[in-house]
């Protein structure tokens, strides 16, 4: 058999093994992801490589966040250091104007972002100045030609609307872990509210970012219950934040243990394989990951970073470093961005 044949007998197998012809799957059950999260590490990664190069380019998205309302907020997510159940020693600080948000978009876009994520530590949204400023900021991010993104809790199906046609790209709601850990994580809304929260942006027409946090204590069983429920989510969302957890000083969960890194790449390739298109973005965490391990979930298929010296309240690598890092590896990131035009095959 020659290569060409090799290779097309390959990509069938793959194919079928994952896609049935090639169609995207919303009925993953338990047992098929265990089995994808549990196989040996290379074949995992190879895998997870073929469905990523199939369905899309090796290209990054950078999206950069922003905390425009930081700390004081009433909820108990015990990994949290804005939860006002928590002693970490984070500056709150009231909403920033729209201006100075606007600011700090502008910037981000000159560094090269394409998204600019805007977070608010808040239950839920509330009506009122502190809403149709969000809704200014939205319009104003557009503006500038980024796309825009918000995570403020719960909101109603009027507010999603509103922030539809205020132009938001995307709003982002984890839920963070497994319908069987979660009462662990969090126990002032339940798991339902969170469904509920993104069956109505979904209806409003906003793509939906939606993932979850590992390293909380989960086993492994949870993890693939959190990946079944997002991956029967028809269509997938949008975007698939995989965070692993940053364990704060003050926080219910400030002694976890830190995961290994082969945790995050076993969870990102799972995740390509079942949702194949959809945005998987390497999240919280990358500081206690090396060079080494960014480049081998970029390989299995993250395709999306947040960008910039922080997150919400707490450090991520710099511009310049991530730069550097997606230069080195040779993939895509901002098209209208300095020299990276090279294009890596597909399959
Ligand atoms: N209050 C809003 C909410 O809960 O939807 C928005 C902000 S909240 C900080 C967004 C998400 O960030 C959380 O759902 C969680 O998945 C992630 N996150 C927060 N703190 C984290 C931490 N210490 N480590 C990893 N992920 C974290
Ligand atoms: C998401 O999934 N991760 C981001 C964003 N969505 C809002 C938040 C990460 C927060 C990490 C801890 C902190 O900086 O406080
Ligand atoms: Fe509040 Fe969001 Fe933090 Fe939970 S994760 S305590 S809802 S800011």
């Amino acid at each position: 058999m020659n290569l060409a044949k090799i290779l097309t007998s390959l990509q069938t197998k793959m194919i079928n093994k994952y896609n049935k012809s090639s169609e995207i799957r919303f009925d993953w059950n338990i047992e098929e992801i265990l089995e994808i999260l549990n196989t040996p590490l290379i074949d995992l990664m190879w895998e997870a490589q073929f469905i990523h190069r199939k369905f899309n380019q090796y290209k990054v998205q950078l999206a950069s966040l922003f905390s425009v309302k930081t700390g004081g907020c009433e909820e108990n997510c015990s990994y949290c250091s804005q939860s006002i159940y928590s002693s970490s020693q984070i500056k709150s600080h009231p909403q920033f104007e729209v201006e100075a948000v606007l600011k700090r978009a502008k910037t981000a876009k000159e560094e090269g972002a394409e998204r600019f994520c805007m977070g608010w530590a808040w239950r839920e949204i509330r009506d009122g100045k502190p809403f149709n400023s969000m809704l200014e900021m939205v319009k104003g991010v557009r503006e500038l030609g980024m796309e825009a993104c918000v995570t403020a809790g719960m909101l109603t199906d009027e507010q999603a609307m509103k922030l539809a046609e205020a132009g938001l790209t995307a709003y982002n709601h984890n839920l963070d872990t497994s319908p069987e850990y979660y009462k662990n994580i969090i126990t002032t809304r339940t798991y339902q509210d969170r469904l509920d929260t993104i069956k109505r942006v979904r209806n409003a027409g906003i793509n939906v970012c939606c993932g979850g946090i590992i390293g909380l204590g989960e086993n492994k069983a949870d993890r693939a219950s959190l990946l079944k429920i997002l991956s029967n989510m028809n269509p997938h969302p949008e975007s698939v934040p995989i965070n692993s957890l940053v364990a704060i000083e003050g926080t219910a969960l400030e002694e976890e243990k830190e995961i290994d890194s082969i945790e995050m790449i076993r969870m990102i390739a799972t995740a390509r394989i079942l949702m194949p298109k959809s945005k998987i973005r390497l999240s919280a965490g990358r500081e206690n990951l090396t060079r080494e391990a960014q480049i081998l979930c970029f390989q299995c298929g993250a395709n999306s970073i947040f960008y910039g010296d922080e997150l919400l309240t707490t450090s991520n690598p710099s511009f310049q470093d991530d730069r550097k890092l997606l230069r080195d590896v040779g993939v895509l990131f901002n098209k209208d961005f300095e020299s990276c035009n090279k294009t890596v095959s597909t399959l």
